[in-house]
């Protein structure tokens, strides 16, 4: 039981170090496992065979066992808590770079509270405790988005270093015309991010339908 508990936390790490790296290694496991695309794992998207289990089981042992003795011990432990602490709380995904609203890179658990209540309240339309990808896209008309492109703080008129849900609506409208015209837009904005469903830097004219959707 005991070491069960440890195979657990040492997988949890393992979940962790591949949110970690899922912007820069795109189509990883854990990007393909988290279905929904909501930064989590669930049970239900988390399946794998029971081969693969045991090999990830396996090298995480040996990531944690940093004196290679076969034995996790208090030391190992201690470390391995560390580490967990120090990645919740940093910012890593789509909703926490929206929940983290002073912008200091860790989502406090105020904010998380916060963040908690609006998406109870708001942001799951359809109320059933997971945010679809229509529900996702949507969160700009519910929470801010922080100014991260250009062509962002192009679109932030009141300069606060935020999109407000108008400043959104505008970007995006403009976004969309240049799709009409175009054809297809680069993904050049977070927000824009939530539309390119495939995945592929681009936000094609069916793609773009989602958004005329959005701004009406
Ligand atoms: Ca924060
Ligand atoms: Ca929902
Ligand atoms: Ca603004
Ligand atoms: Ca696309």
């Amino acid at each position: 039981m005991k070491n069960y508990r440890w195979i657990l936390i040492g997988f949890i790490i393992f979940l962790i170090f591949s949110v970690q790296n899922a912007d820069a290694r795109k189509g990883t496991n854990f990007k393909k496992a988290d279905a929904n695309n909501d930064g989590a794992i669930s049970n239900k998207e988390w399946k794998m065979d029971n081969n693969k289990k045991a090999e990830i089981k396996a090298k995480i042992k040996e990531k944690i066992d940093k004196n290679k003795d076969g034995v996790i011990d208090d030391n190992e432990k201690a470390k391995v808590k560390e580490r967990i602490k120090e990645q919740k709380t940093k910012v890593n995904n789509w909703w926490e770079k929206r929940a983290d609203t002073n912008n200091d890179g860790v989502v406090s658990e105020d904010e998380k509270t916060a963040w908690k209540k609006l998406t109870k309240e708001r942001i799951d339309l359809n109320g059933d405790g997971e945010i679809d990808a229509k529900e996702k896209r949507l969160c700009w008309r519910h929470a801010r988005s922080k100014v991260n492109t250009a062509v962002e703080s192009k679109y932030d008129a009141n300069n606060d270093g935020w999109l407000e849900e108008n400043e959104v609506k505008q970007m995006l409208k403009d976004r969309h015309s240049i799709i009409t015209t175009n054809g297809q837009a680069k993904v050049d904005t977070e927000i824009e991010k939530a539309y390119d469903s495939n995945d592929d830097n681009i936000i094609d004219s069916k793609e773009a339908e989602s958004i005329q959707e959005d701004i009406k």
